[in-house]
């Protein structure tokens, strides 16, 4: 070749599609992030396990899916050059509302669009180059995974923590089926925004209030490593509280109204009571007088949605039951009444109503004229309603206690002894979290393990005829009916019970997707067993996962759920960890001029065409450059055309090197070796960090800087030039594998940079050059030292009272004091 051709080659922008095809089918033949269970097993090696939330299968990929794996890959490459054993798997969460509800729009089978839409994101994910190790895939719709999820509910259902209750639920009338709590989002369906009502029915739950306490303080544990706001979320949602439980006895009845109250120091000023107006308590309660107006003003709170409910502008509404309860400190008679501000499902379903100091109650006493009595003291000038800051009880004796004059929290402790002693209270603690609804009354799901028999009543599906199969059902209509539509197929429903063999009947309804992402991580260990779930040795090798990628709208619901199953595992012995993921990080969102991408707007932008325009490598380069990962980013501000730019820039790079492979950079240009040395360190903290935009931009400046000493100072054949560019090569494969591995060939290495380790960082390059120390004798300046910017106070004091210099200053006079301002300055008093 002509050093014209040469030199053309080199400049001419090369053709990412081409350098695609190429490594893909190199990667496809190594299988280089295939994870090795048995180097981790034995210890060889230490692992790490690093996790991205698996996709829905409808659709391709698309921008958000491109993010937060290109975010992702960032940490488990990194951890690969690092030489961990790094298992990165991936599979698809292919039960569920989206797909079931897009194959009913697109009249196909849900497992036609399912498992088309798997095969075509399989296909964008390798295209895309992230680091997954596929011999380890699954969907969570093939058989040989939902057997499990089957055979766990069995197995939870064994230990009381499935089980079944009639109760009003959350209801969405445009999908037709129960939502869990966790799945209304201020009022509406989480899947299709519909407005939720309720309805009272038999359902299927898992108890995961059991283990509501460390749910709420393993937070604690995770907040270093956990971001923020999904520590908060969770918190809030499992909404622990303390206070206590107080009984108030009903008039002329033997029944007991137990309250339960955040704010027992305020029982005193308690002068009626409100019982939900949905709970069976206030049917029990209600006087027959009362009956007709309660069943009035019943059938309208069933209407209202919970966020209506507890909206406090909303004019207050209730019924009085017409019986009497009595406060336990005043003795005196207050009435009881019914009203929708009060929820069933909460605390007891009944509170005890002090308007002095909760807001609600002063409105609803207002609007009905019951009595008012402060029992906290406002400050001075006080103009509001209730009042409820701190300050000292008032309005609060009788002949045996007196909480009069004390603050709110000694006030608290005071009562609850009383109470308790008494016998009529305790002090207890209240979680906000529910039982989590898992049944769904639609089709593409994993169908429910259990029986019905008339004589044997639930009975599970014996283990060895597990997976209860969905019946594929084609051809009926699957739309939401409010029935799954699985009760309608005869042939597969009616069973003979395993336990009497008389006739029974399947459960027909099938489990909510978020119980098939509840253990996924598990199943990643041993992916292939079918012998059982997961293989307890292996998975206690692996986990907990070191990193959790994805999106911040399953704080509360999948990475709660996944916490109380692994919570739940330990507990029957089969994991020996609490918690699935160690850290975690949440990406932002990829929005267009400003807004969310959507069809309406259509300022949707097609990762495909972004892909075909300027190749994966600068797609994944500008979704890792555009900021730090927790930060939203506009695509419509980003330059895909800037980052090929400096890719073809870096592998240029690479061209230009003319030492051969292994030459000892030693003797190497010092400042190339320098900025090279420091990117690497930096490079690894920022990485560690997850300041991965950070990370970028110094992989840029070495690359300007290499350029600089290949044009205009060292020259190509400089081993620091070599060892700079390899150094390019390896932090950007993070980033752009693609580029890394052209890089990497044309230094004269085989494939793959992914295995070329992280190469050692010499700590003696790391040390800035000198600053120099001025040291004074008597206010004039007597000797410049040359020192190492973090020198000691101490160091640098005794360099500079031995200097030869300083010491002719001094010449033997008593030395009163040094002042070391290290490292520019020593000031000799004599
Ligand atoms: C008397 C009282 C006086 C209250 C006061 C507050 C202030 P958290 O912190 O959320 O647990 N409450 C109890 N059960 C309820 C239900 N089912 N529906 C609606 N409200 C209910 O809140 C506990 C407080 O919320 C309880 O303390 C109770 O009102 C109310 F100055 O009791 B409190
Ligand atoms: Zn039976």
């Amino acid at each position: 070749m002509s050093e014209q051709t040469e030199q053309t080659e080199r400049d001419a922008a090369y053709d990412v599609h081409a350098a695609e095809t190429k490594w893909q089918r190199v990667w496809r033949e190594m299988q280089p992030f295939t994870a090795d269970d048995e180097v981790v097993l034995s210890g060889a090696r230490e692992k790490r396990y690093a996790l991205t939330m698996f996709p829905y299968p409808s659709g391709d990929l698309h921008m958000g899916h491109a993010e937060v794996t290109a975010l992702h890959d960032v940490v488990a490459r990194y951890w690969r050059q690092r030489g961990y054993e790094v298992m990165n798997p991936m599979g698809w969460d292919s039960f569920g509302l989206p797909a079931e509800n897009a194959a009913i729009k697109n009249d196909e089978h849900p497992a036609t669009y399912t498992y088309a839409n798997i095969d075509t994101q399989l296909e964008s994910f390798q295209n895309y180059g992230i680091s997954f190790d596929w011999t380890r895939r699954f969907n969570t719709s093939d058989p040989s995974y939902y057997r499990w999820t089957q055979w766990l509910f069995l197995k939870f259902r064994e230990r009381g923590l499935a089980y079944r209750k009639n109760s009003p639920v959350n209801w969405c009338p445009q999908d037709q089926t129960v939502l869990a709590n966790e799945q209304v989002v201020d009022g509406h369906c989480e899947r299709c925004g519909a407005e939720v009502t309720k309805r009272e029915l038999t359902q299927w739950y898992f108890r995961i209030t059991e283990y509501a306490q460390e749910l709420h303080d393993q937070l604690d544990v995770l907040a270093p490593t956990w971001p923020e706001r999904v520590i908060t979320a969770q918190r809030n949602w499992i909404g622990r509280s303390e206070g206590a439980h107080v009984e108030f006895p009903i008039e002329g009845t033997d029944e007991v109204l137990t309250v339960y109250t955040t704010r027992p120091d305020t029982v005193f000023g308690a002068t009626f009571m409100v019982v939900a107006a949905d709970a069976a308590l206030a049917d029990r309660l209600v006087t027959d007088e009362q009956r007709p107006a309660f069943e009035a003003y019943r059938e309208e709170v069933r209407k209202a949605s919970e966020i209506e409910r507890q909206s406090t502008d909303r004019p207050k509404t209730g019924v009085d039951l017409g019986v009497t309860a009595v406060n336990p400190l005043t003795g005196e008679s207050i009435p009881v009444w019914a009203a929708d501000y009060v929820l069933a499902d909460y605390g007891t379903g009944a509170i005890m109503a002090v308007p002095g100091q909760d807001q609600r109650d002063w409105d609803f006493a207002t609007k009905f004229g019951l009595p008012i009595v402060r029992t906290v003291q406002p400050p001075e000038g006080w103009e509001g309603e209730a009042y409820v800051g701190e300050g000292p009880a008032i309005n609060s004796a009788n002949d045996e206690i007196s909480l009069d004059g004390l603050e709110v929290e000694e006030a608290k402790t005071r009562i609850i002894a009383w109470l308790e002693d008494k016998g009529r209270g305790t002090g207890t603690v209240n979680f906000r979290l529910r039982d989590w609804l898992l049944s769904r009354q639609r089709y593409w799901g994993v169908p429910i393990p259990i029986i019905h028999c008339d004589r044997c009543g639930e009975v599970p599906v014996p283990e060895d005829e597990l997976p209860v199969e969905l019946p594929e059902l084609r051809g009926a209509d699957l739309k939401p009916k409010g029935v799954s539509p699985l009760a309608a197929a005869e042939d597969w429903v009616s069973v003979d019970c395993p336990q009497c063999g008389g006739a029974a009947r399947r459960d027909s309804d099938t489990m909510d997707t978020f119980v098939d992402s509840s253990w996924y991580m598990f199943r990643f260990c041993s992916p292939n067993d079918d012998t059982q779930a997961f293989d307890p040795a292996l998975v206690n090798a692996w986990m907990p996962c070191d990193i959790y990628v994805g999106g911040v709208e399953h704080a509360v619901l999948h990475l709660l759920y996944a916490r109380f199953f692994t919570k739940a595992l330990a507990d029957m012995g089969m994991v020996d960890f609490r918690e699935p993921f160690a850290a975690q990080l949440n990406q932002g969102i990829v929005i267009n001029q400003g807004k969310k991408m959507s069809k309406s707007l259509g300022n949707g932008v097609s990762l495909g065409e972004q892909l075909r325009e300027y190749g994966v490598d600068a797609v994944r380069l500008t979704l890792v450059f555009a900021g730090p990962p927790e930060d939203d980013i506009d695509w419509a501000d980003m330059s895909p055309a800037g980052s090929l730019r400096f890719l073809q820039r870096a592998r240029r790079l690479a061209g230009d090197v003319t030492s051969e492979p292994g030459t000892d950079p030693a003797s190497g240009d010092d400042e190339l070796r320098r900025v090279t040395h420091r990117t690497l360190q930096e490079a690894a903290d920022l990485v560690e960090g997850y300041r991965f935009n950070v990370m970028v931009a110094r992989v840029m400046e070495l690359v300007n800087a290499t350029r600089k000493a290949i044009d205009s100072g060292a020259g190509p054949a400089d081993p620091a030039v070599r060892e700079a560019a390899e150094a390019v090569a390896i932090v950007l494969s993070l980033v752009a594998p693609y580029t890394a591995e052209e890089m990497w060939e044309l230094l004269g290495h085989r494939p793959t940079v992914a295995d070329a380790g992280w190469p050692t960082v010499d700590e003696a390059l790391l040390v800035e050059e000198s600053v120099t120390c001025v040291v004074q004798v008597k206010g004039k300046v007597r000797a410049r030292l040359e020192v190492s910017p973090d020198v000691t106070d101490a160091d640098l004091e005794a360099a500079a009272l031995a200097d030869p210099a300083v010491q002719r200053a001094i010449d033997g006079a008593p030395v009163r004091k040094v002042i070391v301002r290290a490292p520019k300055l020593v000031n000799v008093v004599v």
